[in-house]
């Protein structure tokens, strides 16, 4: 098998984790998406990181899917349980949409005439989706149940990405409780293994 992805991206960080977490081997094969012959488009039409390519040829995209096949794959570390799947897919999917917001306001703001409205408007999706990401966590020191689940990967990975991209969204101090969780689960050697280039959580 093999993963494309790119050093930064979270989501590719997501599925990094889950690899590591679940012992399988992968090779990772670090992609330039803009590069007219990125290899990724090969595989996945919409020219996305990560891809996985199975290795009969198959490619899965999008990361929630690729975590799925995987966590099914080996009986180690099981990160999505059945009984609490649903539970684990949302907070995976509000995860997901803050760094989609994230992101969003990442490319706004690279643009040379940036609208500011669109930038108001995705803030406002990281502000709403922290504050509930923090309200659904409480004082329950997983996400789900008691046990690392894919909901903790996903979470930790957003919060690393928003770290990063928007230092002026100070969700260290105004959740407290993420903060302990992203503490504790970023010492893991998944996360430490999978760090952007110069970052240290
Ligand atoms: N929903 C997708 C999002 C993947 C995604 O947007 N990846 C970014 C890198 S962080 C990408 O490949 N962007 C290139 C593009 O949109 O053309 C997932 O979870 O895998």
């Amino acid at each position: 098998m093999k993963l494309f992805i790119t050093p930064n991206s979270p989501y590719a960080r997501k599925v990094r984790v889950v690899l590591t977490e679940k012992r399988i081997d992968c090779e990772l094969v670090e992609v330039v998406l803009s590069a007219p012959d990125c290899p990724v488009n090969e595989f996945n039409p919409l020219g996305k990181v990560p891809t996985l390519v199975l290795d009969d040829g198959t490619a899965l995209y999008d990361s929630s899917v690729i975590n799925d096949y995987l966590d099914k794959k080996t009986p180690v570390a099981h990160l999505i349980p059945q009984a609490k799947r649903i539970e684990v897919k949302r907070w995976e999917a509000l995860a997901d949409g803050v760094c989609d917001a994230a992101v969003a306001i990442m490319l706004e703001g690279r643009r040379e005439a940036q609208d500011a409205s669109v930038i108001e408007r995705q803030q406002l999706k990281v502000d709403r989706g922290l504050a509930q990401l923090s309200k659904d966590l409480g004082e329950s020191k997983f996400c789900v149940g008691n046990a690392l689940s894919l909901a903790d990967i996903a979470l930790c990975c957003t919060l690393a990405y928003v770290g990063m991209r928007l230092p002026q969204t100070d969700w260290r101090n105004s959740y407290p409780n993420l903060a302990s969780l992203f503490d504790q689960v970023t010492q893991r050697p998944s996360f430490t293994g999978s760090l952007p280039p110069g970052y240290s959580a």
